[in-house]
């Protein structure tokens, strides 16, 4: 057995977890981190839900990820009704004992080192985040009319260097969303308790369809730095932003919408293609897991991962 790597305790990536269904996913993300070889640790994040699932917490002590138990987050009923939603991805504002904590999603993969996260500058009481994608390529109706490539954030990015464009208070409404798949943040209770303030009462929150996310472009409007696409790239961006995106310069993939866990086989198109990268660290996963010496660890592979993953 290898040396278990010294992690910095005071700063970590974490993800949420409310189910079972992105369990392959968070490994693939755990994996990846590693073969990165990154300085931080991945701690999950885990609802009550998932915490008395003891056969999913076993699963998590033998991937040998810790985990984080948090409580219910949820808005104020108004009108008598709740949008439920992920929004237990507020938790790490409260969580004081670490100095720094980067958020990354269970359906990311990491391609380049990403250490960098956890000591770039950011100015007090700012978070930093990509922008959110506002192109709707699948002019999927649920979404913003002035969801159109004219308005989207990436579109004014440099295309030679990659860099985002600066926030202008004057610029396009669009300027202002950033897509919370990547964030980094430092934990503060007054920067916690603003975010649950306004999540329990900002006359938006009842309509908002991504939650945290929807929330944090308001709370930390103005005051959240644009990172390049490269920190949080989606997949259908290598389509829609074919002009700024270069496969060798991704440092963290970012599968929104269809999930490359749902099936072995996916389109040969620009975007579906990412799915085969998803695969192969899976396939790497997957070996360690089936060829482990513990035979509880092959047991819960078995009965954690394989049905949450496509087994055709
Ligand atoms: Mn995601």
């Amino acid at each position: 057995m290898a040396t278990p790597p010294q992690y910095d305790p005071s700063k970590i990536w974490s993800t949420l977890l409310t189910n079972r269904g992105y369990f392959g996913g968070a490994l693939v993300l755990n994996h990846t981190l590693h073969k990165v070889k990154s300085k931080y640790q991945l701690k999950i994040m885990v609802t009550r839900e998932v915490e008395a699932d003891t056969e999913y917490m076993a699963a998590f002590a033998a991937a040998g990820i810790p985990t984080i138990v948090v409580d219910k987050i949820e808005p104020a009923p108004r009108d008598g009704k709740v949008n439920k939603g992920t929004w237990e991805k507020l938790a790490p504002w409260g969580m004081a004992e670490y100095e720094r904590i980067v958020l990354l999603d269970s359906d990311q993969v990491i391609l380049h080192n990403i250490d960098d996260m956890m000591t770039m500058d950011l100015p007090d009481g700012h978070i930093a985040a990509a922008h959110a994608c506002t192109c709707n390529p699948k002019k999927l109706a649920h979404y913003s009319k002035d969801w159109i490539p004219e308005n989207c954030g990436f579109t004014a990015a440099d295309k030679a260097t990659g860099q985002p464009a600066p926030i202008r208070e004057d610029g396009p409404a669009n300027h202002h969303l950033l897509n919370s798949g990547t964030v980094i943040l430092r934990p503060s209770k007054k920067e916690y308790d603003a975010l649950i303030h306004a999540m329990n009462t900002h006359p938006a929150v009842p309509t908002m369809l991504f939650f945290d996310q929807d929330l944090l472009a308001i709370v930390y409007r103005n005051k959240w730095t644009p990172l390049p696409y490269t920190y949080n790239a989606l997949k259908p961006m290598r389509a829609c932003h074919s002009d700024l995106w270069k496969d060798e310069d991704v440092k963290v993939l970012h599968y929104i919408l269809a999930k490359p866990w749902k099936s072995r086989t996916y389109g040969d198109d620009v975007i579906e293609s990412t799915h085969k990268l998803w695969w192969d660290y899976y396939a790497e996963v997957e070996k360690e897991w089936t060829e482990s010496p513990d035979a509880e660890k092959r047991a819960l592979w078995q009965s954690v991962v394989v049905p949450v993953v496509a087994q055709e």
